[in-house]
């Protein structure tokens, strides 16, 4: 800020203020489709009429931002950065227009300049800089923190390459490249002054004084843009920052160049900015190598310097920096944050490591996201030590501390120390990125209940009995801005009318005062319009069928598989009796595998052939029909989840940390069949047990069968008759011949116990026909399934982190 810069300029209070109404909106339009692209309505292709309608809602929200920024900084607060590889924050004209309140007039306006809005607004993109629910959730609750006025910044990685897009080719997943920012982005700022400087690779010294000298090997630029994250009923707008990785400005050789070396001449650049390139798609499994390390790194260290040059604006002591930051990590995939927070203070600010240590600990908290162990990271050191030689020597020396205190704590417990240990020696050295995030931090949390209590006792035990005060849970949450308002706006009109005002959307908790309308006969057949006219949206057919959704990533422990064996089953069921009538379903599923991910693809090309084959099947196609539209992602769950009867979060118990799609569709009036896992536990809790199909193993159960190795999938198969019929029928090819792959890993070692769980899953869905055919009871647990849901707020989620692990207060933005 320069000094004496009028007060009101920097509020943008000296400015014209912008318009509410739709004619000065229209003008508005008018003008930046000139002035900023250069043409006039005659002349303007429908991009151009779609860049201007973003500038122009921009515009509102910037000014918002403006004097978000000034009144941030006049409160000097503590902040919360939240760090996260991933976001998937979905499409944002739709979303800015509704929180800057222009919905209505940037239509009209439209239409007056003879412009379709539909048309228009088509050309937004959906930013896919995420994989699934973990880069969600760090959308949702950047939405959340903003609409509670807390100051924070998220940071991430602005990928050329976002998720990849899913098509499907004789029903095999093929993968092609989301270019999505390939015209532009009309919703960044960039912000080319903040650029930052990353190293890799080199060596380090000693200089004369003792201090340690990292001398690099290779210099990256990290070029900042950012985009607006608007509160809503507030006029608070935050930002999340994306970096872009830039190569240095000698990186083009001009010599080369001249020589008629074209490839060469630019090699290193290439080189450099193929670090934000691509997102990978890796849902925890198959990890990118070193390239992927790199990212982490490069994501860490312009976000750690870009932090503390805003620390540096207001304060000057260091010992003030826990008190004015809380870094939360999004999973371990930033946990390098530690080790480079630790060569700031000590090797750059001169710090005492003592001090730079207590003032790191504080400052981090970590987000656990998974069970699975193996999708613990862990990075050879031999990687790790050529990528950042210095951050393995920190590494190495907070280890050294660590133990020590363990071996205080637990004296002659080898095992132990070697468990707890950040470095894995056996069959390789490694870094436990999850035991450093432990070892760094001031705070641990699980994203579910259940799966805190998992964590602490089972995955992270050793570090819970050390530290139990450590360990929180923080149970997810959604936004339901997007996920309820702007998703489903024919539901919340409704549920608007019903509470007598739209006070719901930033207060979910009064969704309660929905319950005695479930009573109410004519609010009931209003609902059910509701649900059938977003069917209808969804263009699925037949809106009296049940719909029936299993929308997320595919993995072996989500278990598509066993959703698919029911439908197998009810398709023997309806051929083999023929002349009965059946509850009509439409199953939907929609998601995407890992590329490396076979065993998943598997799967995904057998539903597709399965519902070739039932399609082609005039006896059975009256009652059963399976649809897998191809690339899901935020703008596609938006369509899905408000027709959505019945919700599929069939885990095996243990396995999914939280969910948050279960929230969403539970939240839009889909009753559960579920397992006792993640978030289901506390979904189940809230709705009531009669409102929720449950199945299958708990997690102790599932434990015992699995660890007792006594589980035996060939005693299901020959004990059932129905479940032996549907693997039958894939392992003799009655489905185009595909998916033997899926039976036999279904019978062989089968780690996700699915036949385990087969009968008591058909059995609940037989339950779920029955009760579908009451009507009326069936719409009463809808209502209830909304009315006692408003819990999974990510408000909720974002005021419990705030009370329990951040301590941060909220900063009003006025006018
Ligand atoms: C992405 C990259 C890697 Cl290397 C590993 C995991 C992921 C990822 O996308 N994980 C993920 O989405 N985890 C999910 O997080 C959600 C939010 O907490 C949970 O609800 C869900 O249970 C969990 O699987």
């Amino acid at each position: 800020l320069r000094k004496g810069a009028d007060m009101d300029v920097r509020n943008g209070m000296g400015l014209r203020p912008l318009g509410t109404s739709a004619a000065e909106f229209e003008q508005d339009l008018l003008s930046n489709l000139y002035y900023r692209r250069g043409t006039t309505v005659e002349s303007a292709s429908t991009q151009d009429a779609y860049e201007t309608l973003a500038l122009t809602v921009r515009d509102r929200l910037a000014e918002r931002r403006v004097r978000t920024a000034a009144a941030q900084y006049a409160a000097n607060p503590r902040w919360v950065y939240y760090l996260s590889a991933e976001y998937l924050l979905g499409k944002q004209l739709e979303q800015n227009m509704l929180y800057s309140g222009t919905d209505r007039i940037a239509r009209i306006a439209l239409r007056q300049l003879g412009l379709d809005p539909d048309e228009v607004t088509a050309l937004d993109l959906e930013p896919g800089l995420g994989n699934g629910g973990l880069g969600r959730l760090a959308a949702c609750l950047l939405d959340a923190m903003a609409t509670l006025d807390i100051p924070a910044v998220g940071y991430g990685i602005r990928y050329d390459f976002g998720i990849f897009k899913q098509d499907f080719q004789d029903g095999r997943q093929i993968e092609r490249p989301d270019d999505w920012a390939f015209q532009g982005n009309p919703w960044e700022f960039p912000a080319p002054d903040d650029q930052q400087t990353v190293f890799f690779y080199g060596h380090t010294e000693k200089d004369a004084a003792g201090r340690t000298l990292w001398i690099p090997g290779e210099v990256v630029f990290a070029e900042p843009s950012h985009m607006l994250v608007p509160g809503h009923g507030t006029d608070t707008v935050n930002i999340v920052r994306l970096w872009r990785a830039r190569g240095s400005h000698s990186s083009f050789d001009l010599s080369r160049f001249s020589a008629g070396q074209y490839a060469e001449a630019v090699d290193e650049a290439v080189h450099a900015e193929n670090i934000s390139k691509v997102l990978y798609p890796d849902d925890s499994t198959e990890s990118g190598r070193e390239l992927r390390l790199k990212q982490q790194y490069f994501l860490v260290s312009s976000s750690l310097r870009d932090i503390i040059r805003r620390f540096r604006l207001r304060n000057s002591d260091w010992t003030d920096f826990p008190k004015k930051t809380v870094i939360q990590l999004n999973d371990t995939h930033p946990t390098l944050a530690i080790p480079e927070l630790m060569r700031l203070l000590v090797d750059e600010e001169g710090l005492s490591w003592d001090l730079a240590w207590a003032i790191t600990k504080q400052t981090f908290a970590y987000t656990c996201h998974t069970l699975l162990p193996e999708a613990l990271e862990t990075w050879p050191v031999h990687m790790f030590e050529r990528l950042l030689p210095r951050h393995i020597e920190i590494v190495y020396a907070i280890n050294e501390i660590f133990l020590t205190e363990v071996r205080n704590r637990f004296p002659a417990d080898l095992d132990r120390v070697r468990r707890m240990s950040i470095i894995q020696e056996e069959p390789e050295r490694r870094v436990r990125m999850a035991n450093l995030a432990v070892v760094g931090t001031q705070a641990v949390n699980g994203v579910a209940e259940l799966h805190s209590r998992l964590l602490a006792d089972i995955t992270l035990r050793d570090f819970a009995e050390l530290w139990p005060e450590k360990f929180h849970n923080v149970t997810n949450g959604i936004s339901p801005r997007r996920f309820v308002k702007m998703a489903n706006p024919a539901l919340s009109d409704l549920i608007t009318e019903g509470l007598g005002g739209d006070a719901w959307i930033t207060d979910l908790d009064r969704l309660a005062g929905l319950e005695p309308l479930a009573e109410d006969a004519s609010f009931r057949l209003r609902w059910r319009e509701v649900k059938q006219a977003n069917k209808v949206r969804l263009g699925l057919g037949d809106p009296a069928s049940l719909t029936d959704v299993m929308i997320k990533r595919f993995h072996e422990y989500k278990r598509q598989q066993l959703k698919l064996l029911h439908i197998i089953t009810q398709y023997h069921r309806i051929k083999q009796n023929p002349g009965q009538t059946f509850v009509p379903r439409t199953v939907l599923f929609a998601g995407k595998a890992a590329p490396a991910y076979h065993a998943a693809k598997h799967i995904i090309r057998l539903i597709n052939a399965v519902a070739a084959t039932i399609d082609a099947d005039p006896a059975v196609s009256p009652y059963l029909k399976v649809v897998f539209p191809a690339n899901y992602n935020v703008t596609l769950s938006s369509l899905i989840i408000p027709a959505a009867d019945l919700s599929e979060q069939i885990s095996l118990a243990g396995k999914e940390a939280s969910g948050t799609g279960n929230m969403k569709l539970a939240l839009n009036g889909a009753l559960t069949v579920g397992t006792l896992d993640g978030a289901n536990i506390e979904i189940r809790d809230r709705v009531g047990a009669d409102n929720f199909f449950l199945f299958g193993l708990d997690t102790p159960a599932a434990l015992e069968l699995r660890n007792g190795g006594t589980y035996s999938p060939r005693a299901y198969y020959e004990q059932d008759g129905e479940l032996r019929r549907a693997l039958d029928a894939i392992l003799d090819g009655k489905f185009a011949g595909v998916g033997r792959e899926v039976a036999d890993s279904l019978l062989g070692w089968d780690e996700y116990l699915t036949l385990a769980d087969y009968r008591t899953y058909v059995d609940a869905q037989d339950d779920v026909d029955a009760a579908w055919q009451d009507t009326e009871s069936w719409t009463r647990r809808s209502i209830l399934n909304t009315a006692r849901s408003g819990f999974f707020s990510a408000d909720r989620t974002v005021r419990d982190y705030a009370s329990e692990i951040w301590h941060v207060t909220p900063v009003k933005v006025t006018r």
